[in-house]
């Protein structure tokens, strides 16, 4: 393509409202454009490069036996209202209405769509299992969209759902997904994992998320020093024994403890170990208030305390709550002569406290000596705070170590979550009907893009990995007005081309300066430049991944391309 004819706004000044290194490069190279906060336009380069990534996902999901579709973004409420998603999604779900007063969704994901789709038509265990995919755009109104196509409204999703008669069927296909994914995500070059992202529970297969290992990742991946075990932090569980000191158990003691309102205040104040200090908060969960224990060197884990009290919400008490239910301010609570009916719960680690202090419920108080059982009740002991790095890891191999990720990629089980509440059966062997079991499986394609871009790049632009880059070569003619340098420059272009290669031809009438800028921001494999010695017929070749600089005649250039890119 000739640079003249294509649309590559380049800039030479980073945008302020980028702060990300991909987010900056992509706009910066003429990639991308923002329409309005999280919406985007995606630019003929980036358009190849979705392209490309989007035919290794169809490639993959052909291997998986998943069959491609589309399907639409407008979604008619009355789906949603079957399985009740409709009203406990809040602003996140951009609604509207059309000409008749109708209400729709603009699609977030297509579980309703493709459930409703199917309970039409397969009604036996015959015609499954059956898995369908689409790659579409989908809208969430993110209270907060930032770093770019990371986290936008209007994104590109490859989404597909299975369907399954058994049990075995859904675990097979899962695994088979699975599989797909490490294939995708290991071809299109990025540095990933896969990491249990639901339970924890070792071994369980409820749901994976595939993280590109990133700086600039929102999620943290807790992952074994020493084994393939690697879990999202909101889910690691902890499998740890805690020894409990053989002291004898000293006297109860409230003491005055003026001013000290944190654990970091408590142990200095009192001069005891962390270990030996009792963390305690209250929560909300649904609409009673809840105590919950944990040491004071570990942090409560909402996600899991929501999980092991299979609550919808849980949420922190508010200082007034607080001073209402308990007549003292958070930094005082303590888990002694609570009123009658506040549950407790803690998490393993309290049980094996000693003589330890805790909040007095009674500002400027604490008690020291205190040990559960013997001066608190305790409803349940369960794993409810979140793992920390040097935590021993939950399969007994090695220790947990952290790393950020953004997630790409996503699988789910969702049973009959969807199909149930939509009556989507099909009749069993034995002519019952039953509702699908279902897998669900989505990868963010266009937030993929932007995490290449994030591993790919240095000081100079981007860096695209061979087999993504928007083009093959970049062939710059460095002075348009010199008949020799523009004789050889088309020359080659046509050779190339003739050649399959893809090929950006920079025929601007730009200074040389601006045209090589331009082509370490786009971050093409290869470039050929035509210049001063053009009438040798020899070219400058420069290559963008490690910035080595060779001269070839132009007889050995399709050869030598040749073998630069057999180098997969
Ligand atoms: C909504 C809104 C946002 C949402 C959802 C629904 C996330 C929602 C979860 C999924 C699960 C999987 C199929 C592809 C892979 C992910 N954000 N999720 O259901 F109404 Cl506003 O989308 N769906």
């Amino acid at each position: 393509m000739k640079q003249s004819r294509t649309f590559i706004p380049t800039m030479k000044e980073t945008p302020s409202d980028a702060d990300i290194r991909s987010h900056q490069l992509l706009l910066r190279a003429g990639f991308i454009r923002q329409n309005t906060a999280g919406v985007y336009s995606f630019l003929p380069l980036a358009k190849r490069v979705l392209t490309k990534i989007e035919t290794v996902i169809r490639e993959e999901m052909e291997k998986a036996e998943a069959v491609e579709v589309l399907m639409p973004a407008l979604q008619q409420a009355e789906l949603w209202k079957e399985t009740g998603r409709w009203d406990n999604y809040g602003s996140e779900l951009f609604r509207l209405t059309d000409r008749h007063n109708r209400e729709f969704a603009l699609g977030p994901t297509h579980e309703e769509v493709i459930t409703s789709l199917l309970r039409d038509d397969i009604n036996s265990y015959k015609k499954l299992p059956l898995t369908l995919y689409q790659i579409q755009t989908k809208f969430r109104d993110e209270a907060r969209p930032r770093f770019g196509l990371l986290r936008g409204r209007e994104f590109i999703m490859k989404d597909a759902y299975s369907f399954h008669s058994t049990d075995e069927s859904l675990e097979e296909k899962y695994q088979q997904m699975k599989q797909a994914y490490t294939n995708i995500f290991t071809r299109l070059g990025l540095n990933f994992r896969a990491v249990l992202a639901d339970g924890g529970s070792i071994g369980g297969t409820d749901t994976h998320e595939f993280m590109a290992l990133s700086e600039i990742g929102e999620d943290t991946i807790a992952f074994s020093d020493e084994s393939s075990y690697a879990a999202n932090i909101e889910r690691a569980e902890v499998n740890q024994t805690y020894e409990k000191s053989d002291e004898a158990l000293l006297d109860m003691e409230k003491v005055e403890t003026p001013g000290q309102k944190t654990i970091e205040d408590i142990v200095t104040f009192l001069n005891v170990p962390v270990e030996k200090t009792i963390k305690t908060l209250v929560f909300k969960v649904d609409d009673e208030f809840v105590t919950v224990l944990c040491r004071g060197d570990h942090e409560v884990n909402d996600i899991k305390l929501k999980n092991a009290l299979d609550a919808e919400e849980v949420s922190l008490a508010t200082e007034a709550e607080v001073f209402e239910l308990l007549g003292c301010h958070t930094g005082s609570v303590g888990p002694v002569q609570l009123p009658v009916g506040v549950k407790v719960i803690a998490d393993h680690a309290v049980e094996a406290v000693v003589n330890g202090v805790c909040g007095a419920n009674e500002d400027d108080h604490h008690i020291i000596h205190v040990n559960p059982e013997r001066d608190f009740a305790v409803d349940r002991y369960e794993d409810i705070r979140f793992i920390q790095e040097g935590d021993p890891s939950p399969d007994g191999v090695g220790t947990i170590q952290f790393a950020r990720g953004i997630e790409l990629g996503h699988i789910f089980k969702l049973g009959t979550d969807y199909s149930e509440p939509m009556k989507a059966t099909a009749l069993d062997q034995n002519g019952r009907a039953q509702p699908y079991k279902m897998g669900c499986y989505g990868i963010g394609v266009s937030r993929v893009l932007s995490a290449v871009a994030e591993q790919f790049n240095d000081e100079n632009g981007l860096k695209w990995p061979r087999h993504l880059a928007p083009y093959d070569v970049h062939l710059v003619a460095v002075n348009m007005k010199n008949e020799e340098q523009v004789a050889l420059a088309d020359e080659l272009y046509d050779l190339l081309q003739s050649y399959r290669y893809d090929v950006l031809y920079d025929d601007r009438q730009e200074r040389a300066g601006v045209k090589f800028a331009d082509s370490d921001l786009i971050g093409l494999p290869v470039r050929i430049t035509v210049g001063k010695k053009a009438s040798e017929g020899i070219v400058e070749v420069k290559f963008r991944h490690n910035g080595e600089q060779v001269e070839w005649q132009k007889e050995e250039v399709t050869e030598k391309l040749q073998s630069f890119f057999s180098k997969q």
